[in-house]
């Protein structure tokens, strides 16, 4: 192993020269949480007592043997993985995470179902985000909160409510707010010819979660946009002009947009979407996924975008104002190999984010000086940011470089291999 701390010396001066003061960045990354979605560790399948494969548009490939069989499992797998991954960190729950001794429908869970995460949490000193599951489930094929079917849009009103509640649970009991994010897969194949009936049940149906549980406090609320879904490509319910007008016509201080990037077109990218919503909201949900060509939910890579909307959320000056979760799944690879790669990238975007000059490079551009911008945003792309990275996961004991692979190799071959 190379001299870490050496490294950091040498990059603490070379960021010097601009002003930056290395060690505040740090403190900043460090205390910006990132919620840790429970799913990447059983491919988004859960515990409900009865069978049935994911649906709602979404899709895992891949069979890498290992994935959790139980909650236990899955416990056991996050903490391995969080010993990996630096920083504030909370848990991202779906409500199909449920514990319930026997099967229980999504309209009847109780905050009890949840107990055991709940201990877990608060031993752990973690806060809990949470999800409705409006899919992967017999009264979600044809549609949720937006169905013409009455029962089956009572029913998922019924979930929602549930979900608020003990999302408040969550809250009380970790002493730390909980986010909600409310995903509906509503959509059709082909082009429907009434296009605003279900967009109308949809937006009713969300006011009554909100009326029904208007007391429920320390939770916030996002509501994910898409453009389509596997099986939902020529209409969604959900689209991102709806949510949007929803959040901003709610005009409530819990109810937020949540962007997920991997949900829009592919040429556009939510770091260019961030300055209008911030415009008239005071927070965002962040989804951070990686598409392929469409919403495949790819492990989060360090590329440009998620770059990009990092330094964003700087620039902004709202790395405070935005809740950041991960979403994706891969069941191709190593899952706990996924869930390090991808969180300690959104985590090493926030970081180099926070290693640039931002007050500098506004005051040129406030001065004109369009050059100076330029050659300014263009220097830090290379930087030397991996010193410090290395250093900070060193701080933390969350190994430096590549050292967690082989320990994750070790913990293949010692639980998941057993499974
Ligand atoms: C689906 C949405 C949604 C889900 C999770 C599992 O396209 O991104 O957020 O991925 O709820
Ligand atoms: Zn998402």
């Amino acid at each position: 192993m190379y001299d870490v701390k050496k490294g950091y010396e040498i990059a603490k001066e070379y960021y010097a020269q601009y002003g930056i003061d290395v060690d505040k960045m740090i403190e900043i990354c460090d205390k910006t949480p990132i919620s840790m979605h429970c799913w990447q560790g059983d491919d988004v399948i859960g515990f409900e007592k009865k069978e049935g494969g994911l649906t709602g548009g979404i899709q895992t490939t891949g069979d890498y043997p290992g994935a959790a069989r139980t909650a236990d499992e899955l416990r056991a797998d996050i903490e391995k993985a969080m010993s990996y991954i630096p920083g504030e960190l909370k848990v991202n729950l779906h409500a199909n995470y449920q514990e319930a001794d026997d099967f229980v429908d999504r309209d009847a869970i109780e905050p009890k179902h949840f107990e055991n995460w709940v201990n877990w949490a608060v031993e752990k000193g973690i806060g809990l985000d949470f999800n409705p599951t409006y899919f992967s489930h017999p009264l979600s094929e044809k549609a949720t909160l937006s169905s013409s079917d009455e029962k089956i849009r009572e029913f998922w009103i019924r979930h929602g409510i549930k979900c608020r509640q003990i999302g408040a649970y969550f809250a009380e009991k970790t002493g730390k707010p909980c986010v909600i994010n409310h995903w509906i897969p509503d959509g059709d194949k082909e082009f429907p010819i009434d296009t605003i009936g279900p967009r109308l049940r949809f937006k009713d149906s969300l006011d009554q979660i909100f009326e029904a549980t208007k007391d429920v406090e320390n939770v916030m609320d996002g509501i994910e946009s898409k453009v389509f879904g596997i099986g939902a490509e020529s209409f969604t319910v959900g689209s991102h002009e709806f949510c949007m007008g929803y959040v901003m016509k709610k005009n409530l201080d819990n109810v937020i947009m949540t962007l997920d990037t991997g949900h829009y077109h592919p040429t556009e990218v939510v770091s260019a979407k961030l300055a209008s919503i911030y415009a008239f909201s005071d927070h965002v949900l962040l989804h951070v996924s990686r598409p392929v060509r469409w919403d495949s939910d790819h492990v989060v890579a360090f590329d440009d975008e998620t770059k990009a909307i990092m330094e964003e959320l700087v620039r902004l000056g709202k790395l405070d104002k935005t809740y950041i979760a991960t979403d994706f799944f891969d069941a191709s690879i190593n899952r706990i190999v996924a869930w390090v790669t991808g969180l300690r990238n959104t985590r090493k975007a926030i970081l180099a984010a926070l290693l640039q000059p931002v007050d500098h490079m506004k005051k040129l551009e406030a001065d004109g000086d369009v050059s100076g911008r330029l050659a300014f945003a263009q220097e830090f792309k290379a930087a030397p940011f991996s010193l410090v990275w290395d250093y900070y996961c060193d701080k933390n004991g969350k190994g430096i470089g590549l050292s967690w692979l082989d320990e994750v190799r070790q913990y293949e071959k010692d639980v998941l291999s057993k499974r």
